[in-house]
């Protein structure tokens, strides 16, 4: 295709390395013609995402904890500089949980940890999406997109608390798509198959649920980070511009079976 993104800005949260589906995401969007900002969660990942960024059109790196509303309000002020003041598009990638909490019982998720999951995987989009309503109004409008798990609908083992911030997660999606939709800003969600990435390598059993998933799944096939874009590229482009408020699932059929 030719360049569907072309002249579009975008704003990337949630890269952490090659693996991330935030970065299968970014280069669709670069190889559409995007300009790309990313921000990047604490030192330690600051040059890995340094390095895939030099890769692309970047306009901006930077540093966001999206429990910092003054890390959030800072960063919307650097994209509008670098942007023009305007921004098209935000894709949002961003989840977690304490590694405790999402093995055992959910029944024993405590208090602090409850919220912690919620503010950084629910919250979040609430946040970012209000910061970049007048860049994206400046622009005529926008698409955002951000990454959800069936988990938030129906009970997969050890998901616990994540699926509680993910089901928190889709229904403020729908309720931003409500209010956003005036502005011609749309918002959506991806439900994506289980992808081994960063976040996923590190759980007990992900192997086993990869298993699962391309025995019982319509295509019996595994999901890469690189599917998961081809559906955002989708959400993100023009060709979905009256789709808002929606998830589409790019998990080989899973969602779609009883059993
Ligand atoms: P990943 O580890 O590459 O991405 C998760 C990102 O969240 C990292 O970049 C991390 O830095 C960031 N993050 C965590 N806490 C943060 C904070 N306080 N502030 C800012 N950023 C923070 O893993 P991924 O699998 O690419 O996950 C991206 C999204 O996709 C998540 O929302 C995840 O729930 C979702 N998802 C993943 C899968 C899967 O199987 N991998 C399936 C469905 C949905
Ligand atoms: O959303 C996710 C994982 C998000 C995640 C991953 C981690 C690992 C490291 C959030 N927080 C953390 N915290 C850490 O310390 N997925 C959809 C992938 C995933 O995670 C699971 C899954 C699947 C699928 C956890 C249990 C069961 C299934």
């Amino acid at each position: 295709m030719a360049a569907p993104f072309e002249g579009k800005r975008a704003l990337v949260l949630g890269v952490a390395n090659k693996r991330s589906i935030a970065w299968a995401i970014a280069q669709r969007l670069a190889d559409g013609g995007a300009r790309l900002a990313f921000t990047y969660q604490g030192e330690r990942i600051q040059k890995s995402v340094a390095d895939l960024a030099v890769t692309v059109d970047t306009a901006l790196v930077t540093e966001c904890d999206v429990r910092s509303d003054d890390d959030v309000t800072r960063v919307f002020g650097e994209v509008g500089d670098a942007f023009g003041g305007e921004l098209d598009i935000l894709v949002h990638s961003v989840a977690f949980a304490a590694a405790e909490d999402l093995e055992g019982r959910f029944t024993d998720t405590p208090r602090d940890r409850f919220w912690l999951a919620l503010d950084i995987s629910a919250y979040s989009l609430v946040a970012c999406a209000k910061a970049a309503e007048p860049l994206m109004e400046q622009a005529g409008g926008g698409s955002i997109v951000t990454m959800t798990y069936l988990g938030g609908e129906r009970v997969v083992p050890h998901y616990n608390v994540m699926g509680v911030a993910k089901a928190t997660l889709d229904a403020s999606m729908r309720y931003l798509a409500s209010d956003l939709g005036e502005k011609n800003i749309r918002v959506n969600a991806i439900s994506a198959g289980p992808v081994r990435t960063l976040a996923a390598r590190s759980i007990a059993g992900f192997p086993t649920m990869e298993a699962i998933v391309e025995e019982r799944a319509p295509l019996h096939r595994p999901i890469d980070a690189d599917d998961v874009a081809a559906g955002a590229a989708y959400l993100l482009g023009d060709g979905a511009k009256n789709v808002t408020g929606t998830t589409l699932y790019v998990d080989s059929g899973y969602h779609a079976m009883g059993m």
